[in-house]
């Protein structure tokens, strides 16, 4: 904890002032079995020391063989100090709705720790409409406090107006890592309300404000302001390589023709990009690309859309938290103020609605684990068992955008397994949501196609040149004795490729097999 000048002048709030304790004093408030709604999105904006101070309690009450957990709602995923300082301890008892943590993922494999995957635009619905039951705290990463008690928000918006407003009591750290020059660059739309009294959301343009740029907090809720300054910890992206580039040319080449085609503007239309590193490498190639006065209307704001920032390529960006490496992190949040009108942090449940999407025609461009031959997609299980991170917003934009492209490698871990499979082991696009797939190989425009159709290109633009026979000999085989012929599948060999990578450690088939 700081109490240094430059901390105290951050909280400009009388009442909020004299409630400033240290992170241990506020962790002493939770109690056990708490329903925590938490700020953060992909490692930016989280609160970093009650958390670290609660994971000691945790530690504590276990040594005198008391168990103490919490359910840790978040916008997305956060940073070692939350995550995966009480993954670590085993505090966590349910934890929705994505991470990315290395010790979180483990004990969710491990089955000690409950995980529910939901649609990032769900989150804060979920919770306003009771689904989750009662949310007993918000804890909650700031900027700063201004006089009439409203906050600067941080890095990350998220969930955290819906858990001030739905949670019983309030904890507010003030982190001076943070920078001022954040003040005026968020968007907080009040106006959503719940069925059946909803009305329409008047944003039709990407970079367009509806709403305030300072969160209202309900003062009589909050039990606690403890000072922080610590910066956000986010993680490198991998250096893009020869795939990568590779994935990101085919998808300048099929923008550029869908742009000739008339289909879409020479500005394209409003971009969406995953998390990830291809997701990132492919926001780079757009550098080289003819596209001018480009927008985006996404989730995450990564170096890749930065990079577009700085060459005057993108106009604006529209997301609802930073997802930056650490040195990029770092050169942005010192000139945030460059930065001032062209970034707008939104809400989650803004930044994701599909009615947003629709209307804007956003283009989804996302990361994905492996897809079948049909288009179905699965962005989120390792071996149909193993999760990974989760579905963020993947579906959000899937589903609802003008055209959703899946971009992956042909292979992971050194070719041993291939991501273009006969039957995705897990499926979290299904093939009525997936427009394009890409790969190192090429690219395959699903639209217009029946599903053998699809299947053909996926295997010949896609699939990687040594897994290409067996996947054809799977077609022919399929549509020669498959039960139906729409869908054609050999259900008992249809993840007998899996299986066999778990068996054997390498998913091509042998000959014999073949
Ligand atoms: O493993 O880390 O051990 O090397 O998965 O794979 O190739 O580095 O890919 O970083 O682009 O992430 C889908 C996970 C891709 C991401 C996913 C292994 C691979 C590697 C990572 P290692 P790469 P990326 C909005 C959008 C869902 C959420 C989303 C993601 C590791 O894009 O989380 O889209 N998406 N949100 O080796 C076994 C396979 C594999 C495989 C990859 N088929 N089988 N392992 N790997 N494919 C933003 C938010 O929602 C917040």
């Amino acid at each position: 904890m700081s109490s240094s000048p430059s901390a105290s002048s951050r909280i400009l709030n009388s009442t909020l002032a004299s409630l400033v304790m240290s992170e241990d004093e506020a962790a002493a408030l939770i109690q056990p079995d708490s329903q925590i709604g938490m700020s953060g999105f992909t490692g930016s904006g989280y609160p970093k020391a009650v958390p670290m101070a609660l994971a000691r309690r945790i530690t504590d009450a276990d040594l005198r063989g008391q168990r103490f957990q919490v359910s840790i709602f978040t916008g997305a995923s956060t940073g070692p100090e939350l995550d995966g300082a009480l993954a670590k301890v085993g505090g966590i008892h349910m934890r929705l709705p994505y991470q990315s943590d290395p010790e979180t993922r483990k004990r969710i494999n491990a089955g000690e720790m409950d995980y529910m995957d939901i649609h990032l635009s769900h989150v804060a619905q979920y919770v306003e409409y009771g689904f989750l039951g009662r949310m007993d705290l918000a804890l909650i990463e700031v900027t700063a406090i201004l006089e009439d008690g409203r906050v600067v928000p941080s890095s990350s918006l998220g969930n955290n107006k819906t858990w001030v407003e739905c949670a019983d009591k309030i904890i507010l750290e003030v982190n001076s890592a943070q920078p001022l020059a954040l003040e005026g660059m968020h968007d907080i739309y009040y106006g959503l309300g719940l069925p059946p009294h909803r009305q329409p959301i008047p944003l039709t343009k990407p970079h367009q404000r509806i709403g305030s740029p300072y969160l209202d907090i309900p003062l009589e809720k909050v039990v606690a302001v403890v000072h922080t300054n610590t910066a956000d910890r986010s993680s490198p992206f991998k250096e893009s390589n020869d795939s990568s580039h590779h994935i990101a040319s085919h998808m300048l080449n099929f923008l550029e023709w869908e742009v000739k085609k008339g289909r879409i503007p020479s500005s394209l239309l409003p971009l969406q990009s995953g998390v990830g590193n291809i997701a990132n490498a492919v926001l780079y190639g757009l550098e080289a690309g003819p596209f001018q006065d480009m927008t985006a209307y996404t989730e995450v704001i990564q170096d890749g859309l930065i990079s577009l920032l700085k060459s005057g390529k993108l106009v604006s960006a529209s997301a609802t938290a930073f997802s930056l490496s650490p040195s990029e992190a770092a050169s942005v949040m010192s000139h945030i103020g460059d930065y001032k009108d062209r970034i707008l942090l939104r809400p989650q449940e803004i930044s994701n609605h599909p009615e947003i999407i629709r209307r804007l025609g956003v283009i989804a461009m996302n990361g994905m684990i492996e897809a079948d031959i049909y288009g179905n997609v699965n962005s989120t299980h390792i071996m149909g068992s193993s999760i990974q991170n989760g579905i963020g917003g993947s579906g959000d934009f899937a589903r609802n955008g003008y055209m959703s492209i899946f971009i992956a490698p042909s292979t992971a871990q050194k070719g041993a397994i291939s991501t273009i499979v006969p039957m995705a082991s897990h499926i979290d696009h299904t093939e009525h949501d997936v427009s394009v797939v890409v790969t190192e190989q090429g690219l395959a425009d699903l639209r217009g196609l029946s599903p053998t159709q699809r299947a053909r290109l996926i295997i010949e633009n896609c699939s990687h040149p040594d897994y290409r026979p067996a996947l054809r000999d799977y077609l022919n085989r399929a549509e020669r004795l498959s039960f139906g012929k729409h869908t054609p599948h050999l259900l008992t060999e249809a993840l007998s490729w899996h299986a066999r990578y778990l068996r054997t450690g390498h998913m091509l088939p042998q000959a014999t097999e073949a």
